[in-house]
């Protein structure tokens, strides 16, 4: 029988790189000749992608934010049942952006939803499934909101107000301190060169506990 995969997830505000170094994550994998399964959240499947459309795209009809949250865990429903838990079941790692730590910080903290009823759902659609590890990206507001601003049109969660992205910072940060077994701080205002050094290490360190 396969070992079970890792279960890794990239994490941050807007602009912190995440994209970026997760092709680090996915050279380093491949060198390594590991199996591993790279997906995202909200999406990763067909239908998972479609809700991932609902909740980005800039409409008129405001969002209810629990029409937000439970969106998003519809989508993540979806997601474990048909990527992320056969993949680990067959041994592959999975590299996910984002997953549940952006509820937290986008519905919790941002939208200043119950963290409890986003802790119900979370146990609720998971089951015990948590990452082994999570890779929290991280760099001050200004320098990620102006390397995601070069990108042109903003999304529905690009728009908010700075006061919201702070409030997102944050409750990453607490999470972060909260649970270091799991979380890796990674500060991503540096030269990717540096980052990517970093990344690799904590990777070889991820093997050698599993
Ligand atoms: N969301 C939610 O609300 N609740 C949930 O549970 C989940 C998600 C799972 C989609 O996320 C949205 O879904 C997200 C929260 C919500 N909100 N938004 N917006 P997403 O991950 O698809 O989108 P994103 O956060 O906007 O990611 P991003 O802006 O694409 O950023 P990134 O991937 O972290 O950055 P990047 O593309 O790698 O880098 C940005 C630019 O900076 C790029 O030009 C790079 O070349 C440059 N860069 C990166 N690193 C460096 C360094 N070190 N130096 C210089 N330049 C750099």
């Amino acid at each position: 029988m396969n070992k079970r995969g890792l279960f890794i997830t990239v994490e941050g505000g807007e602009g912190v790189g995440k994209s970026t170094n997760i092709a680090v994550v996915v050279d380093w994998l491949e060198e390594q000749g590991i199996a591993y399964c790279k997906t995202r959240e909200p999406g990763g499947t067909p239908l998972a992608e479609q809700i991932r459309q609902l909740l980005l795209a800039p409409r008129d009809e405001a969002m209810a934010p629990m029409a937000e949250l439970l969106l998003v865990f519809a989508a993540r429903s979806q997601h474990i049942e048909t990527v992320i838990e056969p993949a680990l079941a067959a041994g592959q790692w999975v590299v996910c952006d984002r997953f549940t730590d952006a509820t937290y910080a986008y519905q919790g903290a941002g939208r200043q939803l119950s963290l409890e009823w986003i802790a119900q759902l979370e146990n609720l659609v998971q089951g015990n499934l948590r990452p082994d590890l999570t890779l929290l990206l991280d760099a001050p507001l200004d320098v990620g909101l102006s390397r995601a601003g070069q990108r042109g049109d903003l999304d529905r969660f690009e728009q908010e107000q700075r006061t919201f992205f702070e409030r997102v910072r944050s409750a990453y940060l607490e999470r972060a301190a909260a649970e270091p077994g799991r979380f890796e701080l990674v500060d991503t205002n540096r030269p990717l060169a540096l980052i990517a050094d970093d990344i690799r290490a904590l990777l070889a360190a991820a093997r050698a506990g599993q």
